[in-house]
Formats: structure tokens, C-alpha cells, sequence
């Protein structure tokens, strides 16, 4: 856990979850939250963009600037956020 004497410790050593291997913030991201007993949490600051279009009836393709995550929450309802 961060003692504030690392950039970030969000408690694991994977890269490009915002705090990389060696407790540096990645480019792209905020951390914030940790002390003596809890990690930090990483955010992305990526801005994305949404293209939106039609492929036919009833078929919608949404196109990314960027890497993102998705999240269903129904049959109708797709949520997308930054990775990260
Ligand atoms: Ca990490």
C-alpha cells in the first residue's frame, strides 16, 4: 500500500492499469486514495469520441477513439468507458 513515498501502489504489479510495476503513474491516468491499508485507485483522463452508424436495420456499430470497456445491463443497454 502507498506510504506516500511511491508515486501510486494500487496492489498489484500489472502494467497498464494506470500504475505500472514500479508504482509510477502511466501517462493517461490519475491515482488517487491509497494509504496504510487501501491501494490507490486509477482512472483514465482519455477523452473518447463515438462514431455512430447505421449498418442496416436494426444493426448499430459504435466506433471508439479509443480502447474501452463495456459493461451490459440489459438486452438494450450497453454501457462503454475508457480502459482503465
Ligand atoms: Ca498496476
Amino acid at each position: 500500500m502507498n506510504f506516500g513515498l511511491l508515486e501510486c501502489d494500487d496492489g498489484n504489479i500489472l502494467d497498464g492499469d494506470g500504475c505500472s510495476a514500479d508504482c509510477t503513474v502511466e501517462a493517461g491516468y490519475v491515482c488517487s486514495g491509497g494509504n496504510i491499508t487501501s491501494p490507490d485507485v486509477c482512472v483514465s483522463t482519455q477523452v473518447l469520441t463515438a462514431t455512430l452508424s447505421l449498418v442496416r436495420a436494426n444493426l448499430l456499430l459504435v466506433r471508439f477513439s479509443g480502447s474501452v470497456v463495456s459493461s451490459v445491463n440489459s438486452i438494450a443497454e450497453i454501457w462503454w468507458s475508457p480502459r482503465g
